[in-house]
């Protein structure tokens, strides 16, 4: 059979549903031959933020699938690729490559070279019959270990050349495995757990890949201990739950940095504790214990006491065996005790906020925005996410997630324009819950024109837009360019493009009209019908931010 045949017969093999992708690449007609969905993007970017969002809304239990052309196809992607590898999000990328005589040839791009530094493997295939075991160690990478996009790089000259029948025929599905802890370092974890009188534990992502949040709840209520999660991690612990801490993030609460500063003991699981302006840092002088999946994160960027690699959720298996027998039944009844100190100072921060989340003005808060739509929709049937900027900043403190994977947080590095491939790679793969980006007039510059994909792809997302006819973040970084060439400017009429590309759009200029929009766009959601709300928002520039 031709290697596009091969290629399709070997995704089904894998479980993979849709190929999403961008012509020309003939493995869109070999994958469509085998009944696979094929989506059709209007840029390269948008369908790999698709797969992202396939493999992040899943645990990696689905993984997204994108093709794209050789040379500009392959060039425009990257920025794609770079942010599933910023993310740790397993991805499998097939471009497609210039000719075998030309692909080593000045000034033609080759994607296995270039992308060699923003994938966990990345390879080309040279002759026909290596598709085969080419897609077979992408399929073992791209599900085992940190979490990661692959890449298989086809020459346009063998994606219609023969591979043996008997070849593919033989193709098993790549086993996801799993690995866990070493027991003595969950011991000695367990026992400064114990010892910890003001432990605090730090969730990341890693919780969501091994679904193990019925064991971080479990380890948290036993242990007495607040429960921060990185963006994302966020939804990993339910952020109703007294001892929860909410997220981390450039916007906090001040219950969580007041837990953080006052800790003694940190205890992170699944997460890599890397230093970034989009999480919160480690206070210095605090007892670090490192729990992950990859030994590279161990001491990279936070120096560690302790450290355990496994498994999130062999892990929290393990620790909570050890600290059940060094507990022995004995309740150290802290609850009543740190939960007060969490209400107490969660329900001040609040109060702080409450006069944003709920103000009357005109231009729109954004905030208010955020807090209407928290509650309008169901939340627990939802899945949001924020974008770059100010609408991460404005909605991750006060977005309370209580279902794992209801929140899509995400941001070691943040493309402008993520969140709507995410919202629709959601859609795609959650069919029946309720999807949502929430971004700024900036952000929808990059990959607006892909809301007509999902009008023609029939993905009925909710776009959430705060339109301030402004990049407002950059405002005090920008203040003379701004004043004499009005540099952080930028204006659009989103709700009517939305319109013109067939989906729904509604222009919200009163606070008062923002619940019975958010409403009619759900409404429009289900009729299968993507809807973009347009709230024309101030210039918002305040942060809950600490240190202040
Ligand atoms: C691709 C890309 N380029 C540049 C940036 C830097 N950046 C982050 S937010 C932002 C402006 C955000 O403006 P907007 O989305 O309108 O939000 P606002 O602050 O106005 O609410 C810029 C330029 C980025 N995150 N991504
Ligand atoms: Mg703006």
């Amino acid at each position: 059979m031709q290697v596009i045949n091969a290629i399709a017969k070997i995704l089904k093999k894998e479980g993979i549903e849709w190929l999403i992708g961008y012509p020309v690449n003939p493995i869109i007609e070999g994958a469509a031959q085998e009944d696979i969905r094929t989506i059709m993007v209007r840029q390269e970017r948008i369908g790999l933020h698709m797969c992202d969002a396939v493999a992040k809304t899943s645990s990696g239990d689905k993984i997204g699938v994108f093709v794209m052309q050789h040379g500009p196809g392959t060039e425009n992607a990257f920025g794609g690729v770079a942010q599933s590898y910023g993310d740790s999000t397993p991805v499998v990328v097939l471009p497609a490559g210039y000719a075998r005589n030309i692909n080593q040839v000045h000034p033609n791009f080759n994607a296995a070279l270039n992308f060699r530094h923003v994938t966990k493997s990345s390879e080309q295939v040279t002759v026909a019959e290596a598709t085969v075991e080419a897609l077979r160690r992408a399929f073992t990478q791209v599900r085992n270990g940190r979490p990661g996009p692959v890449l298989v790089e086809f020459p346009t000259d063998i994606l219609r050349a023969e591979v043996p029948d008997e070849l593919v025929a033989e193709y098993k599905a790549a086993p996801r495995l799993k690995s866990g802890p070493d027991p003595q370092s969950v011991s000695k974890i367990a026992e400064a757990l114990v010892a910890a009188q003001r432990p605090v534990i730090h969730a990341g992502q890693g919780v969501h890949y091994a679904k193990a949040w019925p064991q971080l709840k479990a380890l948290a209520e036993l242990l007495e201990a607040p429960v921060m999660t990185t963006l994302g991690g966020k939804s990993s612990f339910p952020e109703s739950h007294p001892l929860s801490l909410g997220s981390g993030g450039i916007g906090i609460g001040e219950h969580l940095w007041h837990f953080l500063q006052n800790a003694d003991t940190i205890f992170g699981i699944g997460c890599s504790f890397t230093r970034t302006s989009f999480g919160t840092a480690m206070p210095k002088g605090k007892k670090i214990i490192h729990a992950t999946l990859d030994p590279y994160a161990i001491n990279k960027d936070v120096p560690v006491d302790l450290a355990a690699v496994g498994d999130a959720g062999l892990t929290l298996d393990a620790v909570l065996e050890e600290v059940k027998d060094r507990l022995k039944g004995k309740v150290r009844d802290r609850l009543a005790g740190v939960t007060r100190e969490i209400r107490g100072h969660r329900e001040e921060w609040m109060g702080k906020w409450m006069h944003r989340l709920t103000a009357d003005t005109t231009p729109i808060s954004p905030y208010r925005v955020v807090w209407d739509l928290l509650h309008t929709v169901d939340v627990d049937n939802t899945i949001i996410t924020h974008d770059a900027g100010s609408p991460r900043d404005q909605i991750s403190p006060f977005w309370q997630s209580n279902k794992p994977l209801s929140y899509l947080g995400w941001g070691k590095t943040t493309q402008l324009g993520y969140g709507l491939g995410l919202a629709m790679g959601a859609k795609l793969a959650n069919p029946d819950k309720l999807c949502v980006n929430f971004w700024g007039d900036a952000a929808i510059g990059f990959t607006g024109m892909d809301f007509e994909t999902a009008v023609r792809e029939r993905l009925p997302i909710l776009s959430i837009l705060s339109n301030n006819f402004s990049m407002a973040i950059e405002l005090k970084v920008m203040p003379i360019s701004t004043e004499k060439y009005r540099s952080t400017d930028i204006s659009g009429n989103y709700a009517d493009f939305a319109k013109a590309l067939g989906g729904y759009g509604q222009r919200v200029n009163e606070p008062g009209q923002i619940k019975e929009a958010i409403k009619r766009g759900i409404q429009k959601t289900k009729d299968g019908v993507p809807a973009l709300l347009e709230f024309i928002t101030e210039k918002a520039v305040d942060v809950s931010r600490y240190p202040q």
